[in-house]
């Protein structure tokens, strides 16, 4: 294991936070072979019911090396922030955890929490700590409905504004408010591009009926944006690639199961940051399980577009 202990911040890749950076890994990057960092919430029992999650990560994993990628898992693990979890870790992930954002990372390691499951702005942070430039989740957090009564707003989007590392999504779940949260990433300066396609994608939905700033058809044309971002001083790239036809769901119903969703877990009190392991957790039951197939395939599909981006880069 390679360590980063510097302790001041600004100083060193991990800013002041120790991170662990797995041995193939960091081989791989020294190497510049193509790395991939991959979020932990999705894997745990927070992303996904059981025995699904577990499907999810092998078929992420598998899409990483597959394309001839090293994939980079991140999470806490008795408080060691971790990028490139060993295979004898993997059933904990799949397991109870701790929702580790970026706002919680130092409580996690100060606390050694025996796992805590990084969201995407966790992710991004340590990814960008390892000196890794590409990533891929199911969905981003984003701008919640009710912003303007609530100030719901993902650190999802503040991470994407500020790392300078690709982000590959199949866009974002209906149950937020998708058009705020692009204004958001347009207010924030984060270049969105439309993997092959000219709208937003809703998640389990091929398209939201917004339209994506700027349409790309290759990851070479991902790798000359992000070269050309990266030159111009600015952070990170959030690329949405739709969910595979095969498993997509029309949106009125994945909208009808959102409204019911968010309704129940107001209901039952939710708030901060379990509003969305709530709501998750609600679309799975309203539609009898049926999210679930389009939620392995895009996120499979995410871990080979960013394998193939970065290729490029
Ligand atoms: N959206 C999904 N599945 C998920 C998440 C979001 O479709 O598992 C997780 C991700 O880890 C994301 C986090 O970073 O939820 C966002 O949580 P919040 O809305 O509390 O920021
Ligand atoms: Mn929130």
């Amino acid at each position: 294991m390679t360590e980063t202990t510097d302790p001041r911040p600004g100083n060193g890749p991990g800013s002041g936070l120790d991170v662990v950076v797995a041995p193939e890994v960091a081989a791989a990057l020294a190497d510049r072979r193509p790395v991939v960092a991959l979020e932990s919430t999705i894997f745990s029992h927070l992303g996904l019911p059981a025995p699904h999650n577990r499907e999810a990560l092998t078929r992420c994993l598998g899409a990483v090396t597959g394309g001839g990628g090293v994939p980079a898992l991140t999470a806490v693990l008795d408080g060691r922030a971790t990028v490139g979890v060993a295979p004898a870790d993997h059933e904990r992930i799949c397991g109870p955890a701790r929702k580790a954002a970026a706002r919680d990372l130092p409580v996690a390691v100060a606390q050694r929490w025996s796992f805590g499951a990084t969201t995407v702005s966790a992710s991004l942070r340590l990814a960008a700590a390892a000196g890794i430039g590409v990533f891929a989740t199911g969905g981003i957090g984003g701008v919640h409905r009710g912003a303007e009564r609530t100030g719901d707003v993902s650190a999802d989007l503040d991470a994407l504004a500020r790392h300078p590392v690709v982000a590959v999504s199949a866009g974002a779940k209906v149950f937020l408010d998708l058009a705020r949260t692009l204004e958001y990433l347009e207010t924030a300066s984060v270049p969105v591009l439309g993997w092959r396609c000219d709208e937003f994608p809703a998640f389990h939905a091929r398209s939201s009926g917004l339209p994506v700033p700027h349409r790309v058809e290759s990851a070479a044309e991902v790798a000359a944006v992000a070269r050309a971002h990266w030159a111009l001083g600015g952070g990170g790239l959030l690329v949405v690639a739709p969910v595979p036809e095969a498993e997509a769901l029309p949106l009125a119903e994945v909208e009808a199961a959102s409204e019911e969703a968010i309704r129940q877990a107001e209901e039952s009190g939710a708030a901060g940051n379990a509003v969305t392991p709530a709501v998750l957790a609600g679309m799975v039951q309203l539609t009898s399980g049926r999210v679930i197939a389009a939620n392995l395939a895009l996120a499979e599909h995410n871990a080979q577009v960013a394998t193939a981006i970065a290729q490029e880069l």
